[in-house]
């Protein structure tokens, strides 16, 4: 937060969004077939050119091993399983490791909810039994990690470190979850060591372009790699996966679910900034402010914004926008301020005429809906009350609206 940060409604700018519906050489798009071929395609490459970067488009080589197993986790409601994923060759790429639980009362491929994780797996389970992950130790213990900061903040009892694994459970999911260091750690010379670098001719002394990959475009290719995995595992329903993420692992569903539309449903927690909130409002984070703090965050590119928005030739609507016609969540929270909870509910409202295209229903809402009234059927919403975190509040809407549109009986 610096002393420019703009928190007053009145001051919020009146800058016309980019129209979603028209495509660079002035076509309308009157179907959702124009918009499948035409300006999806359009959209998405702006994105990847001007915000997030480009991340590899070749198809990588992944190969997996199971490290460890739990048939009766979670007080035996579940089989827990740790796979490493080895993303680009066992000795040339990354590690990832995935845990992976499924439900002990499952007869069937289960819906799951995959999303990174802040702390590292054993973060994520009550469990106390699980091994720390030492690859994460080495990681918090490095001073010029940002990540540090979620540290302190699990030992504050921040309550989206741990997730309440048994209540997903008990609802019939699946959950898969890794520890997003494993693909970079979260600090400007992070790449160094991460994939960006392991995937690069050059490795760490790789000169970027201003539209390559930054780190939000790193954790969201691990992500997709993820996905890789889970389709392949009978155990799972991979009809049925939606993707999580809070704050800025919430950036990185947004842009893996907009990129790969394997992921059937997308839920965006307190995303705010380079998330789900109108970059275009001058209110609570800001292009400049977010690319001083994380210059590692985004692309190149995305710097040319930091004093002027309303040139950006897309904005979060538009993000939204590219998760249609797949469910999407939208959670913010009262006093987030920071993320602009109002602009993450305005993007979803400019992105209902893209579900429209679609004869899908948006939000069933024209205005901003009071504090912990969850709206909406193609595209949810809810304002929290409270701080900046997933609070157990959050996990209910999500289950319900997963579940919905999964249709898991509750
Ligand atoms: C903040 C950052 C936000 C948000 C948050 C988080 O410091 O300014 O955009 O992503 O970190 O990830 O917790």
């Amino acid at each position: 937060m610096n002393e420019s940060t703009n928190y007053d409604e009145g001051k919020v700018g009146n800058h016309p969004l980019p129209n979603v519906l028209e495509c660079e050489d002035g076509t309308q798009v009157r179907d959702s077939a124009c918009w499948i071929s035409k300006r999806r395609p359009e959209i998405l490459d702006l994105f990847s050119r001007y915000v997030y970067g480009k991340s590899p488009a070749q198809q990588i080589e992944i190969e997996w091993e199971e490290i460890s197993v739990n048939l009766n986790a979670l007080g035996g409601r579940a089989k827990r399983y740790e796979i490493a994923i080895f993303c680009g060759g066992k000795n040339r790429g990354v590690r990832v490791d995935l845990a992976l639980y499924i439900p002990n009362s499952a007869t069937n491929p289960v819906p799951l909810f995959l999303g990174c994780n802040f702390n590292g797996n054993q973060a994520v389970d009550s469990d106390s039994s699980i091994p720390i992950n030492t690859r994460w130790m080495r990681n918090t213990e490095d001073g010029k990690s940002v990540v540090n900061n979620h540290a302190t903040d699990y030992a504050r009892g921040f309550e989206a470190t741990r997730w309440p694994l048994e209540q997903i459970i008990e609802k019939g999911f699946g959950v898969a979850t890794f520890y997003y260091g494993d693909i970079e750690a979260d600090h400007p010379e992070g790449w160094k060591t991460g994939v960006r670098a392991a995937l690069s001719p050059d490795k760490d002394l790789t000169q970027f372009e201003d539209d390559d990959w930054g780190a939000i475009s790193a954790w969201s290719w691990g992500l997709c790699r993820a996905m890789d995995y889970l389709v392949t595992n009978l155990a799972v329903d991979s009809q049925k996966i939606a993707l999580i993420g809070h704050s800025r692992l919430g950036k990185a569903a947004l842009w893996a679910g907009a990129q790969d539309e394997r992921f059937a449903l997308v839920l965006s927690n307190n995303s705010g900034a380079g998330g789900i909130s109108l970059a275009r409002r001058n209110f609570g984070e800001s292009i400049a402010s977010i690319n001083e703090n994380f210059p590692h965050w985004f692309s190149g590119n995305y710097k040319r914004f930091n004093q002027s928005p309303q040139t950006l030739p897309i904005d979060m609507h538009e993000m939204a926008a590219l998760i249609a016609p797949r469910p999407l969540y939208i959670a913010s929270a009262q006093e987030d301020l920071w993320a602009d909870p109002k602009g993450e509910f305005l993007a979803g409202k400019f992105a209902e005429p893209v579900y429209s295209l679609f004869g899908k229903p948006g939000l069933g809402v024209t205005e901003w809906p009071p504090v912990n009234q969850p709206v909406g059927e193609n595209i949810g919403y809810h304002l929290r009350s409270g701080k900046h975190d997933v609070t157990a509040y959050d996990w209910e809407q999500f289950l319900r609206f997963a579940s919905l549109h999964f249709r898991i009986p509750q």
